[in-house]
């Protein structure tokens, strides 16, 4: 299963690429054939081995404009989650060996820094990518180099609360540093929020952003006084900047926007990044990309082309594994569906996992009990303690892996107050192709010492 390249690919055009630097001197037409190979290769290998296909075919055409703009082996890129970077493995020296992905001693699923001196920054878990970037910013300062330093984050990853954080901090300490919004309106599911609403409203071309520019550019062509008005008009400027800027909440925090661009046209991104070597402090590109773009079944269903396991190449038909056990999550799925029903007081949190934990089906029967409140853990325990407190009996359902940030939150506001809240843990254990940062070896280190909880681990299904 997946060991072997297939000899059938042609890839002339990547077979080329043997250093991301060569795609700064390739045509759009050149690097549009090597997106054509690059979607070819992902598909092949992911067919026979499994992985994140949906996310990595829709950062194809973002990942060459972006290489033929910055040298990864330079400059910091920092890929958030990491699971839409495959374009980034096999254009940064992994290309023989990306047959192996996910395999035992292969490729692994996501940047890892022992595995490439492109891979700025280890991932596997959300939300991560503009604190880190801002930290490489900081030193990068202190130490006067001059390499970029670019984040690359998706709408669903930027419902955490680490990425609101990073962006607070980016916007005040006024590092260079860009930040790459990968605007797919997906989380694994459809993505949640009121931020994503926002985003999904901005309609805007980039024409339009320059009409801030004009306007600024007008006011002070006035003889004499320009100037001095373009200062001194303080709330007017801001309300012209509200009532015409795209993007606006970014620049409220201090960053420049630039968007909503099409994040399949090389040429506009290559452009727009070219531009920003001119410009000074942070930046928010917004970029739209189509979730599977490129293989219709996955655009179609990019749900279940995220993470997928063995599937066909041609057709998308994904392989059934038929019998055995019931998996832990459909057991949790179906059995709390029963006790829902017997108990009202019952309800159901994901943090941006509804198909992954089982609760989708609840969500389905009880739709006013289920609250998918985004990729943000933290959150989601503390929510469930306020349920708690409210007299609800909350059921949180999250992986072994995620919980771990929520640390705190059963501490603090689950325990301390000895609420009724229960965790339900699905992926405990090792997780295999998914890898160290997925498996969930340590929820019993961290959750038994704590006073009030109790953890009980099922024998089997029964
Ligand atoms: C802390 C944490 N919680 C949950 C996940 C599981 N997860 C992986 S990718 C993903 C969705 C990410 O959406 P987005 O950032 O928009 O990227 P897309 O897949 O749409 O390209 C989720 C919830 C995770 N990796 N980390």
């Amino acid at each position: 299963m997946g060991f072997t390249m297939n000899q059938d690919l042609k890839l002339e055009l990547l077979k080329q690429i043997d250093n991301p630097r060569a795609l700064q001197r390739l045509s759009i037409e050149r690097l549009e054939g090597v997106a054509r190979d690059l979607r070819r290769l992902i598909i092949d290998t992911v067919s026979r081995n499994g992985g994140h296909l949906a996310p990595s075919l829709g950062t194809v055409e973002l990942t060459l404009a972006l290489y033929s703009v910055f040298d990864p082996a330079y400059d910091k890129i920092v890929w958030d989650v990491g699971h839409q970077a495959y374009s980034h493995k096999i254009l940064t020296g992994r290309r023989d060996n990306f047959h192996t992905l996910r395999t035992k001693g292969g490729i692994t699923g996501f940047p890892n820094r022992s595995e490439s001196p492109c891979d700025a920054f280890g991932v596997g878990h959300a939300s991560t990518s503009i604190s880190a970037a801002l930290g490489m910013a900081a030193i990068r300062d202190i130490k006067h180099e001059s390499y970029s330093v670019v984040a690359i984050i998706g709408d669903g990853a930027l419902t955490g609360g680490e990425a609101f954080e990073g962006l607070n901090n980016a916007g005040d300490m006024k590092k260079n540093i860009i930040v790459i919004l990968n605007d797919n309106e997906m989380s694994i599911d459809k993505n949640v929020g009121a931020l994503s609403e926002y985003l999904s409203k901005i309609k805007v071309t980039p024409q339009f952003a320059r009409a801030k520019k004009d306007m600024e550019e007008l006011i002070k062509s006035i003889p004499h006084i320009g100037d001095q008005v373009w200062k001194t008009a303080g709330i007017i400027k801001d309300g012209v900047n509200k009532a015409i800027t795209p993007g606006g909440i970014f620049e409220e925090l201090g960053f420049d926007y630039i968007g909503p661009l099409d994040g399949h046209d090389i040429a506009g991104l290559q452009q727009v990044f070219r531009q920003t070597l001119q410009m000074e402090g942070p930046i928010l590109i917004h970029v739209r990309t189509t979730k599977g773009q490129g293989f219709l079944p996955a655009e179609m269903h990019p749900e279940r082309f995220h993470g997928v396991g063995i599937f066909d190449p041609v057709s998308g038909e994904v392989t059934k594994h038929e019998g055995g056990a019931p998996s832990y999550t459909k057991v949790f799925s179906d059995t709390l569906i029963e006790i829902a029903k017997e108990n009202k007081d019952v309800v159901a949190i994901t943090a941006a996992m509804p198909s992954g934990t089982g609760l989708k089906a609840f969500g389905d029967v009880y739709p006013d009990r289920i609250f998918d409140v985004g990729i943000a853990e933290e959150h989601a325990v503390t929510m469930a303690a306020g349920m708690a407190a409210a007299g609800a009996k909350p059921v949180v359902a999250l992986y072994s892996t995620f919980a771990q940030r929520a640390y705190d939150q059963w501490v603090h506001d689950v325990c301390l107050q000895n609420l009724p809240v229960v965790l339900c843990l699905d992926r405990g254990g090792l997780v295999g192709a998914d890898g160290a940062t997925h498996h969930g070896v340590f929820d019993y280190s961290y959750l038994r010492h704590i006073p009030n909880m109790v953890v009980m681990a099922p024998k089997d299904e029964n």
